[in-house]
């Protein structure tokens, strides 16, 4: 590994983290504890992303952050969204503090710059000099400003398999809510879990929103991860999905151990 390379990018889903649908921002704050041990006790260099749940997905929808500038009345939605990410951030970096991890938290807004949605330039000294420093960069989800459309939502998959694929990872990690990817939506009767996806399945997959529930996230939720992975699978990186439910999933995806899950092996040659 060089210097800029990380093992693995750990997504934590906002669902996983927060109580999605609570009415107001409410973390799950034994749950952010327990996954701060899980990936610290690696002792693996990572990068952590984490998303917004019910800090970030409610002022984005009020005010129609993802579809950019339409409104002046939208910059209250702007400045309020970014502040309760950073406060979501905030308990998230404590908790890996706590667990004696050195995490440096970075703000996405500050280095990334999109077009129409997708990440058009990135400042990533930072996160490379912190890597370099044995630190452990923080990301999130975030309201970032947008060459076309003033402003809109970057979603923390995004990010994580962005920056998968410019450190180097050799795995991708997505700590979720539910145990993985399934046949279709896992609260209705006869859905499977997927153990092994191909990236030729993963593809299909990826434009069959029947499969997959779309979720309350404005930024497409569990469908969104499934495209985000792709370009990371075909540069090689190991795209893991697993449950945060059971103690130590995690920590087993991250190691590449046994874990109960969706797999989808990098795939250099599609
Ligand atoms: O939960 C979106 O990030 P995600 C963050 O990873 C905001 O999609 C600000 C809604």
């Amino acid at each position: 590994m060089n210097d800029r390379q990380v093992h693995a990018v750990v997504k934590l889903g906002g669902g996983a983290i927060t109580e999605k649908d609570a009415k107001r921002p409410t973390p799950k704050r034994d749950v952010i504890e327990r996954l701060a041990e899980e990936v610290s006790s690696t002792g693996l260099s990572s990068v952590i992303v984490h998303g917004g749940g019910s800090y970030g997905h409610p002022p984005a929808e009020k005010y129609h952050l993802i579809d950019g500038f339409h409104s002046t009345n939208q910059v209250q939605g702007v400045v309020e969204t970014h502040r309760s990410m950073m406060e979501l951030n905030a308990i998230v970096t404590d908790a890996f503090f706590d667990a004696k991890f050195h995490v440096f938290p970075i703000t996405p807004s500050s280095c990334f710059i999109t077009d129409n949605g997708r990440v058009n330039s990135a400042f990533l000294e930072p996160i490379i000099s912190a890597i370099k420093l044995g630190c452990t960069p923080i990301l999130f989800g975030d309201v970032v400003f947008d060459r076309t459309l003033g402003f809109t939502i970057l979603s923390g998959d995004q990010i994580a398999s962005y920056l998968a694929q410019e450190l180097g990872a050799r795995r991708l990690v997505f700590a979720m809510d539910r145990d993985g990817i399934y046949t279709k939506d896992p609260r209705k009767e006869g859905a499977r879990l997927i153990e092994k996806l191909s990236l030729r399945q993963l593809v299909r997959l990826a434009g069959k929103v029947e499969a997959v529930t779309k979720g309350s996230d404005v930024t497409g939720g569990m469908q969104k991860k499934l495209y985000e992975s792709i370009p990371a699978v075909k540069k090689g990186i190991n795209v893991y999905f697993g449950g945060v439910s059971r103690a130590g999933n995690i920590r087993s995806a991250i190691k590449g151990n046994a874990f109960r899950g969706t797999r989808i092996e990098g795939s250099r040659k599609s």
